[in-house]
This record gives structure tokens, C-alpha cells and sequence, in this order.
């Protein structure tokens, strides 16, 4: 039997508080801002991919959540394959021009690969699948062909599968840099902070719909880009001092900016895709009834203490610290209530609720 090599890795969801919309460069996935997003658990939300590469494989393959893709039919993926096979290329090329004996430098670059990926969470949630997805993807090459660059530098290769997937690469807090390159070797993700540099900082996850989207972001967001004159204004001025502002404030746990930056940018994130034309319109009644449940529950607090992001889709995500996190579940269930309530218990903190 031939040899096989064979890696297994996980990769996170992550959730933006600074939005990523609107790119660039569409071929290379080069943004026209910069976004800052934050790590949810893996235990909850993560893809775990395999992937194993064999002399006696004819083709790449790939089955997703059980089912077979076709590599062929998504430049994406085979952007993403193809730039983590040169970087093996160049490796072996590396090390055989360093003297390593040929029969230690396996010719992975030359195999074909067979990739495995599942997601952890119900495809029925209808949350967003492709960073982890590519996250996880990069991750499993670049184990599998022991490849030396840093988790930096091969968030380049998941950006060009797809941009959020960049900042899966990460837990914690993590900024996608948008550059200024034409080649986009500038546009990557940096962490900005661990996960346990604030721990008491929770995520809520409700499902207000599980239908797809009817415009991807893909799609969405080059329409914007063409028609909105308020998008011009959000890149050019806002973001970049958000970002500085936001930065600040994870570093000193500021919760109370934190949370009204996060809204504040779904909310323009939100405006900018109703001034595209045609208009795009993500959230529905149940998304704004919980913008208001949310104002109220600050309001009633006397400061602000969870904030809601949306991203191109209904579901809201929820931030808050621990103990304010309980309060507002047994609020959210009170307001929305549902027959199987023990789903929300059980996920609880990093939860799921499912109206
Ligand atoms: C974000 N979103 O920052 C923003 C907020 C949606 C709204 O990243 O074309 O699926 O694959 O680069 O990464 C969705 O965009 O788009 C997204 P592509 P992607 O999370």
C-alpha cells in the first residue's frame, strides 16, 4: 500500500463588530476596509476538515458535510488549494536545493488531495459557513505540508477563498488588515487579543430565520460598492477611526464603547445596504424587534450592557458580559418564548435560541 498523509484541524466561526463590505479586488478578495471580528468557541461552532493526500488519488475531491462538491466548479477553492500547493512547491524546492536527500522530501505539492469537511452547527441555524470552512481548510494544508509560514501569512491563502475566513485563522479578537497592495500581500489578519484576555465577554446566537439569504454577500456587497454614495463615506471616514477606537477598546475592556461601536457599525453596515441600489434589506420584524429588546434592556440597566451585530442575514448574535448575559436570556425567552426551551439551556453560554 502506498503511503498516505493525512491532517485533522478545526476552525472557528467568527463574528464581525467592524464589518467587512465591499471589496477591491474581486479575484484576489482584497477589501476595500479594514473589519475586526471576534472568535466565537469551537466547542459550538467550528468546521473540522480532513484532508489526505495520496499518490493514488486521480483527482482532488470534496465532500462537504457528507456530501460530494465540485472542486472544479469553485474558483475559490481552487485558488486556495493551488496557492498552499506552491507554497509546498517552493518548500520542497527549498529544501532539496539545501541538500535534503530526495527520499525525504515527499512530493506532496505533486498528490492529489481528498478533503473531508462537517460543520459542528445545524446547517438549519443558517449562519454563515464559508470562514470557517476556508479557515479550516488552510489550516489542514498547511499541516499537511508542514508548511513554515505563519498563521499571518496563511491568512492570505483563506482570504482568497473567502474574506471573513482570513480572521477564523485566530481565536480571540482579530483584525483583518484591509492593505493598500494591488497584490494583497498587505491584507491579512493579526490578533488582537487572546480569548482569555476577556473572559467574561459572551456571545448569543438567535435564530430569527433559517431560510437562505436571497442576495449573497458576495453579490451584495459589489452592488454597493458600484451604487452607494454612503459606503464612499463609511470607508473613507468612519472605519478607520472605529478601528483604532475599537482596538482601544477590547485592549482596556472597555465594555460599554465596545458594545456601541459593534451596534453602530451593524447599524451603518445595515444602512449602507439599504442606500445600495437596488436596495438590500437583511434584517426582518423579529431582527429589529430585538434591536429594540436590546435598547430597552440597556436602558432599563442604565448603561449599555449587550449589544446586537447582524451580519447579511436575519440572526442576531448578542454580546455581553457573564452576569448580564443571564439576565438577557431569561429576558429573550420571556419575549420569544418556545416550546423547547431546553435547546437554549443546553448551548448556554455560547448559545443558540431558536424562534
Ligand atoms: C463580515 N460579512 O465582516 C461581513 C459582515 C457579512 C456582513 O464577511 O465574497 O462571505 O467570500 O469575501 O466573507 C461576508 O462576506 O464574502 C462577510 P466573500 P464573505 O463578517
Amino acid at each position: 500500500m502506498s503511503a498516505k498523509y493525512e491532517a485533522t484541524v478545526t476552525a472557528p466561526v467568527n463574528i464581525a463588530v467592524i464589518k467587512y463590505w465591499g471589496k477591491r479586488d474581486s479575484a484576489l478578495i482584497l477589501p476595500t476596509n479594514s473589519s475586526l471580528s471576534v472568535t466565537l468557541s469551537q466547542d459550538h461552532l467550528s468546521t473540522r476538515t480532513t484532508i489526505r493526500a495520496s499518490p493514488d488519488f486521480g483527482k482532488d475531491r470534496l465532500w462537504l458535510n457528507g456530501v460530494e462538491e465540485d472542486i472544479a466548479a469553485s474558483k475559490r477553492l481552487i485558488n486556495s488549494i493551488t496557492t498552499a500547493r506552491n507554497l509546498r512547491a517552493a518548500l520542497e524546492q527549498k529544501l532539496l536545493s539545501e541538500g535534503a536527500p530526495a527520499e525525504t522530501v515527499v512530493p506532496l505539492s505533486k498528490w492529489s488531495l481528498h478533503v473531508c469537511s462537517e460543520n459542528n452547527f445545524p446547517t438549519a441555524a443558517g449562519l454563515a459557513s464559508s470562514a470557517s470552512g476556508y479557515a479550516a481548510l488552510v489550516k489542514a494544508l498547511g499541516v499537511l505540508f508542514d508548511l513554515p509560514q505563519s498563521t499571518s501569512d496563511l491568512s492570505r491563502v483563506a482570504r482568497v477563498g473567502s474574506g471573513s475566513a482570513c480572521r477564523s485563522m485566530f481565536g480571540g479578537f482579530v483584525a483583518w488588515q484591509a492593505g493598500v497592495s494591488d497584490d494583497g500581500h498587505d491584507s491579512f489578519a493579526v490578533q488582537v487579543a487572546d480569548r482569555q484576555h476577556w473572559p467574561e465577554l459572551q456571545a448569543l446566537i438567535l435564530v430569527a430565520s433559517d431560510k437562505k439569504k436571497a442576495i449573497s454577500s458576495t453579490a451584495g456587497m459589489q452592488t454597493t460598492v458600484e451604487t452607494s454614495e454612503l459606503f464612499a463615506e463609511r470607508v473613507r471616514s468612519v472605519v478607520p477611526k472605529r478601528m483604532e477606537a475599537m482596538q482601544r477598546a477590547i485592549a482596556e475592556r472597555d465594555f460599554g464603547t465596545f458594545a456601541e461601536i459593534t451596534m453602530r457599525d451593524s447599524n451603518q453596515f445595515h444602512a449602507v445596504c439599504l442606500d445600495t441600489y437596488p436596495p438590500i434589506s437583511y434584517m426582518n420584524d423579529i431582527s429589529r424587534s430585538i434591536v429594540s429588546l436590546v435598547h430597552a434592556f440597556n436602558a432599563a440597566r442604565g448603561r449599555v450592557a449587550a449589544a446586537y451585530t447582524y451580519d447579511a442575514g436575519p440572526n442576531a448574535v448578542i454580546y455581553a458580559l457573564k452576569d448580564d448575559m443571564r439576565d438577557l436570556v431569561e429576558l429573550v425567552t420571556y419575549c420569544f418564548p418556545r416550546d423547547d426551551s431546553t435547546l437554549l439551556e443546553a448551548f448556554y453560554p455560547n448559545s443558540f435560541a431558536i424562534f
